[in-house]
């Protein structure tokens, strides 16, 4: 066995993961949910409806002034990682996992649902990547040392459809595949398989998923992508939860783990929370003991991050005004060609912030018991009902699916004659059903139906596969691993490509969106013209820029002649040695509450100013003032003596008031005469016998360190110095004097 440990400094080794995956086994089956912690303290807060914090994360951007605290909220997080190629996506879970998400979800390639049975190996994909064993195995494993790394079990999720649903069941029941999408109605309705096939299969998957005690979600949210008017369906929407909740409650799933897939009618700029909140209000009315998972709608998606980023945080309002157990992230990747990446990172963060940010609203609101939300909510319950009732009348779910019942685009009772119908005697798979023989055998667990082993041996009627020792759920001993079927499509071809760009020896570093070292990049511009010029322009932009295979992927009007953002991507077709790069040394600088502390333990004083003909104060305020994190906040007092003031006046001043600093400002640099009055201030200090006592810094734009020492300052600081790190010094040179 491979004794890889995934360490936290370093790149994960994909090489490394594959190695010896015949012999991988996961560590355990089935669904995890967040361990709520009520009254939970982190920093200067306390939290209210939060979960167990992780061991090891990335926190939202500000969770630095506050011991980079990360709070996370009680909700598991989906996030969609499958850009084609497995290997590329196992680095995107882990830092999925960093920034929160704690379910993720493998979309499959284009077409998978019609392939009759499981594929091999590790070939590429299209829009998402061919679900194999050896593909659900790698990823499995690496989520298991990822999720030690985090400190929380993180959930693997693909699709338990197409007319290897049953296959696929069980393959993920073998491989530890924690949750799926399993609804028959999608593939009738959406893959048009054959109707008494996928309901016949839904059994099978349904009984092993069962056994394996995975999550399932249904398809219900296909109906919003797919309808007209997505907002109408709501009434179908609550039928199709119904039906595949009812079905699998009954082949044995419990309750808890059936997760319904809700997404809200609306999209922007419907009056979102009027439409949605009285929908999800009927839906927990409906389906009290189920699951939630709470999902934007798509249907009319288009590439503005803000925009995508606001509906997000719209269905998350929703979501806890009513309550979700897992919420999922959906970004505007979905509506333009920039594959899964960054913008799911961003996504999560979407949603730790918004769920932690809404933290404990239910405390202090309630939804009204009367009005216009109970009102809504039993309409739409009403029309539900209808709508079934109206089903058993025509002769049940398939004469209904003839009828092109579903996926209408009027709102229950009214039909548009619009909606997907197919034929009982039509779709892929059809006659494939056939009726057991009696000699039917099945010594194997968690089965639909009977197994008909005890003709054989009657001791195993109630443990079936004792007749054979054990089928794989029990012995995984017996599952046939394939490594590779084919030898021009498979990841050890793909991994030699990239080889010096990948893993923790990478020699070569290339900027990247889809896959590693695909040298994308994407560039945000704004053009003063109208879109048609402005998207011209950009292309044009980008091949001077060298780019290849430019690409607009985004334009927002800002007035229809005035301006246009455009996003542009394009690739690069150079990379750059990893040994070339020169790193500047990185600033110490102490913490807020250090140098804080070291403030209060002694108080210090500070004179300040831009010296010699100096008018430009602009950048000595930003060190000085509290408004700007300048370094009055850690309460050192400053006396600013303003703009122009003469060396010796400085030096005067410093005596004068008992400082224990000067601060000389110079932006003004011809004839290096910034040098020369910081050097007049060292002369005047020294000649008036207190340079000793008065630590000295100066700055400026055109100031370096080095420059400013070689004048006779203790300290120089240039182009992006902030109040942090003048206060570091300040405390820092002070700790030395004092040591001395
Ligand atoms: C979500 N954003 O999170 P195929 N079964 C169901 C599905 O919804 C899907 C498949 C099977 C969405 C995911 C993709 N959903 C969107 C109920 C796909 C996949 O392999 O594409 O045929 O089936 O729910």
């Amino acid at each position: 066995m491979s004794n890889y440990t995934l360490p936290l400094d370093a790149k994960i080794d994909v090489e490394k993961i594959l190695e010896d995956l015949e012999n991988y086994r996961p560590r355990r089956r089935g669904w995890t949910w967040r361990e709520p912690a009520p009254d939970l303290k982190m920093g200067p807060f306390c939290y209210h409806d939060c979960s167990t914090p992780l061991k090891n994360s990335v926190g939202l951007p500000p969770s630095h002034y506050f011991d980079d605290i990360d709070p996370q909220p009680l909700p598991v997080i989906t996030t969609e990682i499958a850009s084609g190629r497995f290997e590329d996506d196992i680095r995107r879970m882990r830092m999925a996992a960093h920034h929160g998400a704690d379910h993720i979800m493998v979309i499959r390639t284009a077409g998978q649902s019609h392939y009759d049975g499981l594929i091999e190996g590790s070939p590429q994909g299209i829009g998402g990547v061919p679900v194999t064993r050896k593909q659900v195995r790698a990823q499995r494993k690496a989520l298991d040392m990822i999720e030690d790394e985090v400190g929380r079990p993180i959930n693997y999720h693909s699709y338990v459809s197409g007319v290897a649903g049953p296959d696929t069941a069980v393959m993920f029941a073998e491989e530890g595949v924690n949750g799926a999408h399993q609804d028959p109605q999608y593939n009738v309705i959406y893959r048009n398989i054959n109707m008494v096939r996928s309901f016949v299969d839904a059994c099978e998957s349904k009984k092993v998923m069962s056994w394996a005690n995975m999550a399932q979600i249904d398809g219900a949210h296909n109906a919003n992508a797919t309808a007209r008017d997505a907002w109408k369906v709501m009434p179908e929407l609550m039928v199709q939860h119904a039906i595949n909740a009812c079905l699998s409650n009954k082949v044995g799933m419990k309750k808890e783990n059936i997760c319904l897939s809700t997404v809200p009618p609306t999209a922007t700029p419907a009056p979102c929370v009027y439409m949605d909140l009285p929908y999800a209000v009927a839906l927990r009315d409906l389906f009290v003991g189920y699951r939630m998972r709470a999902q934007m709608n798509t249907k009319y998606i288009e590439s503005s991050t803000r925009e995508a980023t606001v509906t997000h945080v719209l269905n998350m309002v929703i979501s806890k005004l009513t309550s979700a157990d897992i919420q999922s992230t959906i970004t505007p990747d979905e509506g333009r060609n920039v594959p899964w990446h960054i913008y799911n990172i961003e996504a999560c963060d979407t949603a730790k912030q918004a769920l932690v940010g809404l933290d404990g609203l239910m405390d202090m609101v309630e939804l009204k018991k009367d009005g216009y939300l109970r009102d809504k909510a039993r309409e739409l319950k009403e029309r539900a009902v209808l709508f079934l009732e109206n089903m058993l009348e025509l002769g049940g779910y398939f004469a209904s699916v003839e009828e092109g019942f579903f996926v209408d685009s009027g709102m229950f009772p009214e039909r548009n004659g619009d909606g997907i119908a197919r034929l009982i005697s039509g779709g892929i798979g059809v006659g494939t059903v056939v009726k057991r023989e009696n000699d039917y055998m099945a010594p194997v667990t968690a089965h639909y139906g009977y197994n008909n082993v005890e003709q054989y041996d009657p001791a195993c009627k109630d443990d079936p596969s004792k007749l054979i020792g054990g089928c794989t759920f029990e012995r995984p001993d017996k599952i046939q691993y394939i490594d590779e079927l084919d030898d021009t499509d498979n990841v050890y071809l793909r991994m030699d490509e990239v080889k010096d760009f990948a893993g923790p020896d990478a020699v070569k570093i290339r900027p990247e969106m889809e896959w590693l070292a695909d040298g994308t990049v994407m560039m945000t511009m704004f053009f003063p013209t109208d879109v048609r010029h402005a998207e011209a322009a950009a292309l044009e932009v980008g091949r001077r820029m060298n780019l290849l295979d430019c690409e607009v992927i985004s334009r927002e009007i800002m007035q229809s002649v005035e301006g246009t953002r455009i996003e542009l991507k394009g690739k690069v077709d150079f990379s750059i040695d990893m040994a070339s790069l020169v790193l500047p040394t990185e600033p110490d600088i102490l913490s807020d509450d250090a140098i804080r502390a070291d403030i209060e333990r002694k108080p210090m004083v500070v004179v300040a100013g831009t010296i010699g003909q100096d008018e430009h104060s602009v950048g000595l305020r930003e060190i000085i003032d509290i408004k700007h994190g300048g370094i009055e906040k850690y309460g050192i007092k400053v006396h600013y003596l303003g703009t122009s003031v003469p060396p010796e006046k400085l030096v005067n001043a410093a005596i004068e008031l008992n400082a224990d600093a000067m601060l000389a400002s110079a932006i003004i640099s011809h004839d290096d005469i910034h040098y020369k009055n910081i050097a007049l201030v060292d002369q005047i200090a020294r000649e008036m016998g207190v340079r000793d006592k008065l630590m000295f810094a100066a700055g400026g734009t055109q100031v370096t360190d080095e420059g400013a020492r070689a004048a006779g300052a203790d300290a120089g600081f240039g182009r992006g110095t902030h109040g942090n790190h003048v206060a570091t010094f300040l405390v820092n040179c002070r700790r030395q004097r004092e040591d001395n």
